[in-house]
């Protein structure tokens, strides 16, 4: 029986047609996967219903006796899976994680180097209208403009001349892999503390294929629900000297009540992620993106930074007449979903800038591999190439289901169980 269809009909109906949406359209936003039924299953409990602020063993309400163990279960996951000494899983947010992280580590008014958002940074790495940005004095460092790979020379400039307390890695739109030890160095020699930020790429971490940011950084921050395919939230980890200070900042620092049915969600992701299964998914997530960077590489787009060692690239598709809203707009049409893009040096405005940035991780999760990528490539130059064409897209649209029929979404083996 379905509850929500019998009982509020026009949810069930804007739910229907996202369902439909995401089975007939091909998802290329890189921060967006598909959760196993098992971790929807598990967001949709009744752990919901049950407050347990604090944390197991040490909770504002009783009753908690089941939560704390779904609770430690995500915590002992977490830690093996990234070889962690203390973890947070309550942070309601990526967001949540790295503001806990600011206010076990620094005071307000103090300096932190990141990376520019411009650059391929995030919001919550001192935008100034986020409130990294207003509580604390943020530098930023970008790539360099020959090869647009991280300017680790600008990086020692600057923490050398700003003094920060904390140097801030990691990226939302960065196609290479980001080596953490070279960050850890810098923050050594200038007496900062080290924050990661692997929301992007902590699937890539786990499944041992992009370097571990864990045993050299202070502070690791990510969320649960890019590469990782968890549920939709945030984790913090950090050495156990600095734990109680991180688990005060968590709660009451930055939030109230943590949500028990995503930490279930959590700890049965983390399970899945500790099996072998997850790093060939990781390894195809890569070896997708190289195939798909290729084909539109050699079809008339550049490619910031030449190429993607990850699960993503930035195509600046400047070079064919347009900019990334036009082709966001066009390719949505088709079903191709992705999002517009600066890119870095960017000329154009925040709103239409140069490019548009794709991922592989929700397509590799239905099953898509190299040949499907070489077909993708080849419709969305067709159809950026050709973006007045009614019928191209018309065409492209009908193609694009098609491909799509043939990889159903996790989520169908849920609903067809419900039904
Ligand atoms: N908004 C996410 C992304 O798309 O990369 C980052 O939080």
């Amino acid at each position: 029986m379905n509850f929500i269809e019998q009982e509020d009909p026009d949810v069930w109906a804007a739910m229907q047609a996202e369902q439909t949406r995401q089975h007939e359209g091909l998802e290329m936003i890189a921060s967006e996967n598909f959760t196993s039924p098992a971790v929807m299953q598990a967001v949709g409990s009744v752990l919901t219903n049950k407050y347990a602020e604090g944390y197991p063993g040490h909770r504002y309400y009783g009753g908690c006796e089941f939560v704390d163990k779904v609770e430690d279960l995500a915590r002992d996951r977490l830690k093996s899976l990234f070889g962690a000494e203390h973890v947070n899983v309550q942070p309601h947010s990526g967001s949540q994680a790295n503001a806990a992280v600011y206010m076990t580590a620094i005071q307000p008014g103090d300096t932190v180097l990141a990376f520019d958002l411009a650059h391929g940074g995030h919001l919550t790495h001192g935008m100034k209208l986020n409130a990294s940005g207003v509580l604390y004095k943020f530098v930023h460092y970008g790539v360099r403009k020959s090869d647009q790979r991280l300017d680790f020379d600008q990086v020692a400039r600057l923490a050398r001349e700003h003094k920060p307390k904390l140097i801030v890695a990691g990226a939302s739109a960065y196609p290479r892999e980001i080596p953490h030890g070279t960050f850890a160095e810098i923050a050594r020699e200038v007496g900062a503390k080290l924050m990661v930020d692997m929301a992007h790429y902590a699937g890539l971490v786990a499944a041992g294929i992009h370097d571990n940011p864990v045993p050299v950084a202070d502070f690791v921050t990510s969320t649960t629900h890019k590469t990782l395919r968890g549920p939709r939230g945030g984790i913090a980890m950090c050495r156990s000297a600095d734990a109680k200070m991180l688990d005060r900042s968590v709660f009451p620092g930055q939030q109230g009540g943590p949500l028990m049915h995503v930490i279930a969600g959590k700890a049965v992701a983390f399970a899945e992620a500790l099996r072998p299964e997850f790093r060939q998914y990781a390894m195809k997530v890569v070896e997708n993106a190289k195939a798909l960077a290729e084909a539109l590489a050699s079809g008339g787009v550049r490619l910031v930074s030449g190429g993607t060692d990850n699960h993503l690239m930035l195509v600046d598709v400047t070079p064919l007449g347009i900019g990334g809203k036009t082709a966001e707009q066009v390719l949505d049409r088709c079903g191709i979903t992705c999002n517009k893009n600066m890119i870095p040096f960017d000329e154009r405005k925040p709103m239409d800038p140069s490019g548009i940035r794709l991922g592989t991780p929700a397509l590799t999760t239905r099953g898509l591999g190299v040949d499907e990528m070489k077909q993708v490539a080849a419709w969305i130059l067709k159809v950026l190439k050709n973006h007045e064409s009614e019928q191209v897209i018309a065409t492209t649209r009908r193609d694009v289901a098609e491909l799509a029929e043939q990889f159903p979404v996790p989520a169908a083996k849920l609903e067809a169980v419900e039904r």
